[in-house]
């Protein structure tokens, strides 16, 4: 039987100001599988952002998990953690193995379809740690590919990706301090693809 996983090859790019990519595609074999999965497995669903003082409704459905204290806050709201499920805890295994690194906490996303979408942002928050230097982020991808777009915030150089069903996307370095990265909308047929970035966020206790 093939193993679940293929050896990952690495390939790491630096871009402008050090940041880096690493993309190893079809990393995990049984990617249709493991979203079926998840679909069931994560409390997916529109949430509600804030941008510039108004609300609207996110073109994806969305849902935060990690070990006790890792809450998350963006676009004006903070999200305390959904429990791990055993497909993620499998996934996060390996990408921590792959890695080297404990990831304590992931935001998946759903695109339902190509009208679904992430708008261009840097993952910098402040649960990150202090530094924007060194951030380190494994992006899965699970289901239909979809172009994941990096632009540098002062040159506005492009570079573009295609993040295939198995694939896993590492960005680290200073990366998150000089690009900022997208998943356009497109009107091409595609099907529906989620998409998990485990991440190393720093635990705080609850505050009531
Ligand atoms: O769906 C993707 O590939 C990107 C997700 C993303 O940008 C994020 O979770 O911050």
């Amino acid at each position: 039987m093939l193993p679940s996983t293929q050896p990952a090859r690495r390939g790491r790019e630096t871009l402008a100001g050090g940041g880096w990519i690493e993309l190893h595609e079809g990393f995990f074999r049984d990617h249709e599988a493991q979203m079926a999965a998840l679909l069931e497995e994560l409390p997916l669903r529109v949430e509600e952002v804030v941008v510039c003082g108004k609300r609207y409704p996110t073109p994806r459905r969305t849902s935060w998990h990690g070990d006790p204290g890792c809450a998350y806050g963006y676009s004006g709201r903070r999200w305390e953690p959904s429990p791990w499920t055993p497909t993620l805890d499998r996934i996060r295994a390996q990408l921590d193995e792959l890695e080297g690194v404990h990831f304590n906490s992931l935001l998946a996303n759903h695109y339902r379809d190509g009208a679904d979408a992430m708008g261009a942002h840097a993952d910098d928050e402040p649960e990150l740690g202090p530094s924007r230097d060194d951030v380190r982020i494994a992006s899965v991808s699970l289901g239909a590919a979809r172009r994941f777009v990096l632009g540098h915030r002062a040159t506005k150089e492009k570079r573009e990706w295609s993040l295939g069903g198995g694939s896993v996307l590492v960005m680290g370095g200073p990366l998150q301090r000089d690009w900022v990265h997208r998943v356009p909308r497109t009107k091409r047929v595609v099907g529906p693809r989620l998409n998990l970035t485990f991440r190393v966020v720093v635990p705080r206790p609850r505050i009531p």
